[in-house]
């Protein structure tokens, strides 16, 4: 089906770091019609040869701003990569990267107040001059003593330092962002799933998401 007159179906799925969110993207590759944008983690970690989320959590208090704004970019270029299916699956989204991740780093003080309004200008300026399009969210809801767990066995190397606190954090953050809605301008309706559970079961909880997801693909 080619949809190049029409704007694709876009489904934004976050969650904690270690919720499984590439998880939940593959579970969609068995369908056809759909475009899974997974996260450029890969892209953050070479970038002309630098790895930018090493030298974040190397050195966070000189390197969270660029890593940030580095960040903005590449979501950005998801939000507005055309697709030519009816429905666009994208892991992550701007809208976490603020609300989560550069409110995070603007409370603990590695992001200086004067970088932050940066970032912030940066978001306003967007938020109103490029369309970035989004339908529903899927929440992968976790528990932080959990993403801790599976964040130390996957054992990515750039994220060993990460202590439980950051992730109790961070947790808060996307709660108050997509449970308690405490900013104004949620981009799309929230389908909450409990990621908790292990692979063995998650994939029954995914399939309670294919209804809203695939609809416009069916
Ligand atoms: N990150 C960040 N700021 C952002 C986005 C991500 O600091 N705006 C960091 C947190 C992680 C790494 O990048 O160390 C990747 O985090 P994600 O939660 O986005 O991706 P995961 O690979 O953890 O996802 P999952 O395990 O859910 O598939």
């Amino acid at each position: 089906m080619n949809c190049a007159n029409s704007r694709p179906f876009t489904v934004l799925v976050e969650g904690n770091i270690g919720s499984g969110k590439t998880t939940f993207l593959e579970h969609f590759r068995q369908f056809e019609d759909i475009t899974l944008l997974t996260e450029p983690v890969e892209e953050w970690r070479n970038l002309k040869g630098w790895n930018l989320l090493d030298l974040m959590y190397s050195d966070p208090a000189k390197w969270a701003m660029t890593f940030q704004a580095y960040v903005s970019l590449t979501m950005l270029e998801m939000h507005r990569r055309p697709t030519s299916t009816p429905v666009k699956l994208m892991e992550r989204s701007i809208f976490s990267a603020k609300y989560c991740f550069v409110e995070q780093m603007k409370r603990l003080g590695t992001l200086h107040p004067a970088q932050f309004a940066v970032l912030d200008e940066w978001f306003k300026f967007i938020n109103t001059e490029i369309p970035v399009e989004a339908d529903l969210i899927v929440y992968l809801k976790t528990t932080p003593s959990i993403v801790y767990d599976r964040i130390k066995k996957r054992a990515r190397s750039e994220e060993q330092c990460v202590p439980l606190s950051y992730i109790e954090e961070l947790h808060k953050l996307h709660e108050d962002w997509l449970i308690n809605r405490t900013h104004a301008d949620c981009p799309a309706p929230v389908l909450v799933l409990d990621a908790d559970l292990d692979l063995s079961q998650i994939t029954e909880e995914y399939k309670k998401s294919e209804h809203q997801i695939l609809r416009k693909a069916v």
